[in-house]
């Protein structure tokens, strides 16, 4: 991998949502860790990263997938965990529709069982479908399911809008989603 801030991102993804035992340290309850903690633990096992090139990578990320403490002292990533942590997000209204970015080889069974969270807390959903797109397209031949939002909250289930403007969900039922027209599978 050339570009190291995609590696220290890719190490940062590791340790912040899913395996922090990786580097022997733990997030707390709100999935937040010390700064200068994970730094000297990422050091010891052997990714060493400066305060200069965290920041950097914080305010520069595509996805901004990171965020710092409003004391600045703390790291925590803003979404895509599989480790239970609280976020503290808020419940709110979703839009009309979002959209579902998938591979075409997960069809079968999300027809039958619904758009599950798989390993993640959350079922992550997009406001638009050309960025659903790009997700699926990271599992395989993509296709993306539109999702009747609206309907899913007015019937009462619960929408988290991430920091990062990541759309999350428990899950989505059968009847809550289709195929766009135009996709032939
Ligand atoms: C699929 C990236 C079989 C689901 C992205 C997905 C996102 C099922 C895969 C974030 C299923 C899980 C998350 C069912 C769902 N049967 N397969 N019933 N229900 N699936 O990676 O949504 O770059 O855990 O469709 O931008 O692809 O990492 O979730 O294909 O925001 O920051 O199971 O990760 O962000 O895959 O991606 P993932 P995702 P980052």
């Amino acid at each position: 991998m050339k570009d190291p801030n995609i590696r220290i991102s890719k190490f940062l993804s590791l340790v912040l949502r899913h395996a922090p035992e990786t580097i022997a340290v733990s997030l707390d309850k709100n999935g937040w860790i010390d700064i200068d903690t994970l730094l000297a633990a990422a050091e010891a096992h052997g990714t060493s990263i400066s305060r200069e090139r965290l920041d950097e990578l914080v305010y520069t990320n595509d996805k901004q997938r990171f965020a710092f403490s409003d004391d600045g002292r703390r790291i925590r990533a803003n979404q895509g965990h599989s480790v239970d942590v609280d976020l503290e997000l808020v419940a709110v209204a979703p839009p009309a529709q979002l959209f579902h970015g998938t591979a075409t080889r997960f069809l079968d069974s999300i027809l039958e069982s619904g758009i599950q969270s798989q390993s993640r807390q959350h079922v992550h959903l997009s406001g638009s479908a050309a960025l659903a797109q790009r997700v699926g397209a990271r599992h395989g031949n993509p296709v993306t399911l539109i999702v009747q939002s609206a309907q899913m909250h007015a019937d009462g289930m619960a929408f988290y809008l991430s920091r990062n403007g990541v759309w999350l969900t428990a899950e989505v039922p059968v009847e809550y989603f289709e195929l766009p027209k135009s996709d032939a599978i």
